[in-house]
């Protein structure tokens, strides 16, 4: 029988790579789709999957959507993927971050259990739970010490994961996920930034790249990379907690020079510092030790940085060219 999965914040840059790492594996995969005003469906159409995923209308804040959608799908797999991602944004807007990031987790924890308490369960937590680290490599045993309200909402999201797994016997696990990048990445988030930013400053149509904290270390991947351990995490004979990292950490100064070298300039010659982007509070430095994945789940990150980011410049300049 056709197994199906149902995958919120499809629309997203990991909602995409898993959409297409499913129908390779022969799911049927729907999607549940907010409403917006725009389209937002240019990633699943970059990837060549736009047409074979099934779009359910509806919302993590809305409870008696998601139970529409669990009933609809007859999903086997849950995969709670959507959020307000973006920790920027988290401190001018912390009610809709709480609302979304937060309560949306625990109204699709809340479906599964009214309506498919079999089925498997992923939350998509990450990293910035660890914020102000409290040991130099983080795993899942490391203490908790979030720095915005997105790490907050998160860690909200996380307990609420544990806590129904625990109570109620849910599959349920959690992906501890450190930052990961692609060519899909959000314009906002600081890889993107830079490589659209590399890609526009070569072909003559900007001059400069305005940064915050380039000293903040972040302990980057593949998205590619990291779908495929949120799928195996959900093949496991129970739910669990995994951490999911490439076990390096590298500054974003050395990010953006990996970046402009590869098309043949210099960081130094175009970044402008700018205390306007500076954090109210910041994770300065994130850095994965990944070896219950690599054991329990036999996964490994197989990207390396500079191949990633080298990717993304491509991806960019090819964009740049055709507009
Ligand atoms: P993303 O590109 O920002 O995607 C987020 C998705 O959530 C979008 O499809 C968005 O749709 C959707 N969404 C937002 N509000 C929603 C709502 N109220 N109801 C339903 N859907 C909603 O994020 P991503 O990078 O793919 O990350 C996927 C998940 O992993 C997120 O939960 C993120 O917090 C988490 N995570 C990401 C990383 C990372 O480095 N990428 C690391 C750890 C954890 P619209 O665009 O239409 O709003
Ligand atoms: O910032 C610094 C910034 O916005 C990375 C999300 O996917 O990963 C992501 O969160 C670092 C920070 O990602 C700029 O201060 C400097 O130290 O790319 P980012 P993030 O905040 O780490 C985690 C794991 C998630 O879960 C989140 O959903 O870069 N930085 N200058 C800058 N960052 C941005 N965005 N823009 C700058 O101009």
């Amino acid at each position: 029988m056709t197994q199906s999965a149902l995958v919120t914040g499809i629309s997203g840059q990991d909602g995409a790579y898993l959409a297409k790492l499913l129908l390779g594996k022969g799911y049927e995969v729907y999607g549940l789709l907010p409403r917006r005003a725009t389209d937002t469906l240019w990633r699943l159409r970059e990837l060549g999957v736009e047409r074979d995923v099934r779009l359910i209308d509806g919302d993590v804040t809305d409870l008696s959507s998601l139970i529409r959608a669990i009933e609809q799908s007859k999903a086997g797999e849950i995969y709670n993927l959507a959020a307000q991602s973006f920790v920027g944004t988290s401190w001018r807007q912390p009610l809709l971050t709480t609302q979304v990031s937060g309560v949306g987790a625990a109204n699709v924890l809340e479906a599964v259990r009214l309506v498919s308490p079999t089925s498997r369960f992923y939350q998509a937590s990450t990293s910035e739970m660890f914020g102000l680290v409290q040991a130099e490599r983080q795993d899942e045993s490391t203490p908790f010490y979030p720095r915005s309200p997105y790490g907050v909402a998160k860690l909200y999201a996380h307990w609420m994961t544990v806590n129904y797994r625990e109570s109620f016997g849910l599959h349920a696990s959690s992906g501890i996920l450190f930052n990961h990048e692609s060519p899909l990445r959000g314009i906002e988030f600081v890889t993107r930034k830079v490589t659209d930013a590399v890609a526009r400053i070569k072909t003559g149509r900007q001059k400069e790249l305005r940064l915050g904290n380039i000293d903040a270390q972040r302990d980057w991947g593949f998205a590619g990379d990291y779908v495929q351990a949120m799928w195996l995490m959900l093949q496991q004979a129970n739910g669990d907690d995994y951490v999911i990292a490439t076990g390096r950490t590298t500054t974003v100064r050395d990010m953006c020079s990996i970046a402009f070298s590869h098309v043949g300039l210099n960081y130094k010659d175009h970044v402008v510092l700018d205390p306007e982007l500076l954090r109210p509070a910041e994770v300065d430095v994130l850095l994965g030790n990944p070896d219950k994945a690599r054991q329990a789940l036999g996964w490994t990150a197989s990207t390396r940085l500079d191949q990633l980011i080298t990717m993304m410049v491509d991806a960019d300049m090819r964009r740049v060219d055709k507009a």
